[in-house]
């Protein structure tokens, strides 16, 4: 299982529903064509996601348990003590047990979209940590919410593991952190997971898996769009590609139109040339200056850095 990756976020509701229609034919209008990244995480799309970070190829995840795991202590001795830990986007939570395991934190604020899951992870986490106080917040973590009473008094310590930072444009990644401070208040520190950037060969690999899983998942998008909103996308017509943008530090994710078609969405049609695509993801890599620098015009200090032994993943503490 992973934590802190964007939740399942189906159209159950009319109104999430015109939402996706819209996001999907402004989209889908734009010139070079693209959809939101964050569609891929219905209920298929998350558990796709969840075989993703358990196949050989896809580094991350692992690397970051890992370093959680190695440098605790040393977390543990640089944060305040008797802290809340409000983590951005709670999946279920192995990285936060880490934490919560080594540090002493008197609350656990876990925000997500889908508020029946959160109090299904609320329910096993009271078990292992009873004296733990468990305030699960509903939320779209990437706009302004508010903190639980109860921890009003408490130092804050957010959470933002698994790179999900990198989905982020650099504009919304600078928004999402001011954000966050103004949410978390002055003094608050934040841990924050980014996956750096390294051999060309290796990042490819995470994204071009050779069970073919990433590109099921990339394709998950247009199945959706078939699925909630009536499209009629010929998914065999369309082939999963990733590339490595070096110049922009970023993986790119594309869906590439085999042939010359159509595609039907809402009394849109959408043409498509041979070998057109629609990019549907970015997963920017960062060094550890770049990402501080980025924390710094966010106003954030960055406090300390930790990395596996091969320089893949970082986790920072910043504190504001
Ligand atoms: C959730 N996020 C950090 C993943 C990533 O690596 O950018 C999503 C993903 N896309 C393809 N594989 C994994």
């Amino acid at each position: 299982t992973f934590s802190g990756t964007p939740r399942s976020n189906e159209t159950g509701s009319n109104e999430s529903r015109r939402t996706f229609a819209r996001d999907a034919i402004a989209g889908l209008t734009h010139h070079p064509k693209q959809l939101p990244p964050k569609y891929f995480y219905d209920a298929a799309g998350s558990e796709l996601f969840e075989q993703i970070t358990r196949l050989p190829e896809y580094y991350p995840t692992r690397t970051e348990l890992g370093i959680l795991r190695d440098r605790s202590a040393e977390i543990a001795s640089i944060i305040p003590q008797h802290a809340a830990l409000v983590e951005f986007g709670a999946g279920a939570p192995t990285k936060a047990r880490l934490l919560l395991a080594a540090c002493e934190f008197a609350a656990y604020v876990p925000v997500d979209i889908s508020g029946d899951f959160l109090n299904a992870q609320a329910r096993g986490l009271r078990k292992d940590f009873p004296h733990l106080e468990i305030h699960p917040v509903t939320a779209d973590f990437t706009a302004p919410f508010r903190l639980p009473d109860q921890v009003a008094t408490m130092p804050k310590v957010g959470f933002f593991p698994g790179s999900t930072l990198g989905n982020f444009e650099p504009h919304e990644a600078n928004r999402f952190l001011r954000g966050a401070r103004d949410i978390l208040g002055e003094g608050a520190y934040m841990l924050i997971g980014i996956d750096l950037e390294k051999n060309e060969r290796r990042m490819y690999e995470a994204y071009n898996d050779a069970a073919g899983v990433t590109a099921r998942f990339n394709l998950n998008m247009l199945a959706r769009v078939n699925r909630e909103l009536g499209g009629n996308f010929d998914l065999a017509a369309f082939a999963h590609r990733a590339i490595y943008n070096r110049e922009r530090h970023r993986i790119e994710m594309h869906l590439v139109s085999k042939k010359p078609q159509t595609a039907r969405l809402h009394g849109h049609s959408f043409a498509f040339r041979a070998g057109e695509s629609i990019h549907t993801e970015s997963s920017y890599k960062y060094s550890i200056e770049r990402f501080n620098a980025l924390a710094r015009g966010s106003g954030w200090m960055p406090v300390a850095a930790w990395t596996d032994p091969e320089g893949m993943f970082s986790v920072h503490a910043l504190v504001c």
